[in-house]
C-alpha cells in the first residue's frame, strides 16, 4: 500500500471545515491533455504565453492571436474533465461555504459540474468585440482559422477572447469574491499552479494571514511552497480523488 501523500491533519481539517477555498492553475488540466503554460514542446510553445496573452500582441497581429485562442478553444472542447476536476465537485457538495477560484480559461471545471467558481482570468469559450463590446458567437472567430481576421458582424471591430491578458485588470467581482473567500477560509488548497502570476498567486498567502491551513498539490514545489503549511507532491488527478476518499471515510 503506497503511503498517502498527504497528512492526516489535512484530511481531518478538510473533513470538518465549513469554509474552504481552492485555487487551481493549468496543472489540474494537464491530465486532460491541455499543455500547461511552461510546458516544453507543442506547436504554440514556440511563443511564450506572455508574448501572445497581451493586448500589444493582439493589436500588432490580431490574426495570430485569434488563431492561437481558436486552437486552444478547440483543444479545450475536445478534452474531458479529469478525476481531479471531479473530486473538486464532490468537495464542493460537502461544504456549506466553498469557492473554486480558477486561473484556467479552459472551462473544464464548469463542464465537470463545479458551481461556485470565480473565473479570475476569464473563459476561452467566450469572445467579444473590442470596439462595441458585443459578445460574439462561437462561429465568429472561425475566419482566424483560415488566415483572416475575425471581425464583429455589428461594427467590424476585432473580436478578442474573453480572457484577462497580462497587464489587464482582473474582473473586479471575481477577485473580490476570491479575496473574501481566502480571508474566511479554514482550509485553502492551491492546486496545479506555479504561483508566479499575480494577483492570483497572492491568494494562498491572504488565506494564511486569515488563519487558514494552506496546502498545495503539485508535481513539484511551487514558488509559495516555503510559505504554506503542507506541500503534497503528486498529480492532481491521482491525489484529489484519494483525498476525497479519505475525507469521506472520516
Ligand atoms: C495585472 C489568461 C495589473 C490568458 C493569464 C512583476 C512582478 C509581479 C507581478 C508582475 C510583474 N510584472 C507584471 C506583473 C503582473 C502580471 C504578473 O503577475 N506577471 C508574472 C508573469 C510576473 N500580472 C498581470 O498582468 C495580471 N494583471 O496585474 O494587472 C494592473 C493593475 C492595475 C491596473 C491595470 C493593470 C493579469 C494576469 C493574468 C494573465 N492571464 N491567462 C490565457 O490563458 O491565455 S495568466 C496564465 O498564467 C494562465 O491564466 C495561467 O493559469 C496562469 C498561471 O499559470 P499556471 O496556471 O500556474 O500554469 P503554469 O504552467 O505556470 O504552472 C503549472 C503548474 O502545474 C506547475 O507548477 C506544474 O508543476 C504543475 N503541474 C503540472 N502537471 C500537474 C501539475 N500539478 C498537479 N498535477 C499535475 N498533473
Ligand atoms: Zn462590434
Amino acid at each position: 500500500m503506497a503511503t498517502q501523500p498527504f497528512s492526516d491533519e489535512l484530511v481531518d481539517r478538510l473533513a470538518h471545515a465549513r469554509h474552504i477555498a481552492v485555487l487551481t492553475g493549468a496543472g489540474i488540466s494537464a491530465e486532460s491533455g491541455i499543455p500547461t503554460f511552461r510546458d516544453p514542446g507543442g506547436l504554440w510553445q514556440q511563443f511564450k504565453p506572455e508574448e501572445l496573452a497581451n493586448v500589444n500582441a493582439f493589436v500588432r497581429n490580431p490574426q495570430l492571436v485569434q488563431a492561437w485562442y481558436l486552437h486552444r478553444r478547440k483543444l479545450a472542447l475536445e478534452t474531458m474533465p479529469n478525476p481531479g476536476h471531479q473530486a473538486l465537485v464532490a468537495l464542493e457538495e460537502r461544504v456549506p461555504d466553498f469557492l473554486l477560484i480558477t486561473q484556467n480559461v479552459d472551462n473544464l471545471h464548469q463542464r465537470a459540474g463545479s458551481k461556485k467558481i470565480a473565473e479570475l482570468h476569464g473563459n476561452i469559450t467566450r469572445s467579444y468585440c473590442i470596439d462595441c463590446g458585443r459578445e460574439a458567437n462561437d462561429a465568429a472567430m472561425e475566419p482566424a482559422a483560415s488566415g483572416s481576421i475575425a471581425l464583429c458582424s455589428a461594427c467590424g471591430g476585432y473580436i478578442r477572447p474573453d480572457v484577462v491578458w497580462f497587464g489587464e485588470m482582473l474582473p473586479q467581482d471575481a477577485i473580490r469574491e476570491a479575496n473574501d473567500a481566502a480571508r474566511r477560509a479554514e482550509v485553502f488548497l492551491s492546486i496545479g499552479t506555479s504561483a508566479v502570476v499575480y494577483p492570483a498567486a497572492g491568494l494562498p498567502l491572504t488565506a494564511r494571514q486569515g488563519g487558514a491551513y494552506v496546502a498545495e498539490i503539485n508535481v513539484e514545489a511551487s514558488a509559495i511552497a516555503r510559505y504554506i503549511d503542507e506541500v503534497v507532491l503528486g498529480k492532481a488527478g491521482i491525489v484529489l480523488p484519494a483525498l476525497l476518499d479519505a475525507i469521506q471515510k472520516r
